[in-house]
């Protein structure tokens, strides 16, 4: 019995450890590809044309585009709203920066609906592989691997200590 007392704060600890570790906010990351699909743009849209910044998340939707959708009734990770906010921007003519081209024509033209003029949102594409995103997925097994891993390390280096 003194065996498995000394092996269960080990994994006790990574129990802890999974509960109080915060997990990344996980995005929409079908989202550009939607978008690229549904209006038929020549890139899928960058993160940043709706997020903060390219590594995108969940409450980091807040370019004046992505509240125009959001107004829309877009929500996080529901393609289907994403699909009926696209179709409430077209038919509602929204011109988020007010320069007179809707959203979805910028959209469609590889364009900046946050900013007046003519930015471009599709940069060079580099061969087969070339990604404009970066993956915002988050690999749970390896995490749990990791977290488990340091527990059994943990568990251990307390056993060892106790000799
Ligand atoms: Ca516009």
């Amino acid at each position: 019995m003194r065996t498995s007392d000394r092996c269960t704060p080990g994994l006790r600890g990574a129990l802890l450890i999974l509960l109080l570790v915060p997990l990344p906010a996980l995005a929409s990351p079908s989202y550009p590809g939607v978008v690229e699909s549904e209006l038929e743009t020549a890139c899928p849209p960058p993160c940043a044309v709706c997020h903060q910044d390219q590594n995108g998340g969940k409450g980091t939707a807040i370019k004046p585009v992505a509240e125009s959708m959001i107004d829309q009734g877009l929500e996080g990770d529901d393609e289907a709203s994403l699909r009926a906010a696209l179709a409430g921007l077209d038919r509602d003519a929204v011109d988020t920066d007010g320069d007179g081209i809707s959203d979805i024509a910028e959209l469609k033209a590889g364009t900046d609906p946050n900013t007046d003029g003519q930015a471009p949102i599709c940069g060079p594409q580099y061969g087969c592989g070339a990604r404009v995103c970066p993956s915002a997925r988050f690999d749970f097994a390896a995490w749990f691997v990791a977290t488990l891993a340091l527990a059994v390390a943990m568990a251990r280096r307390r056993r060892r200590a106790a000799r």
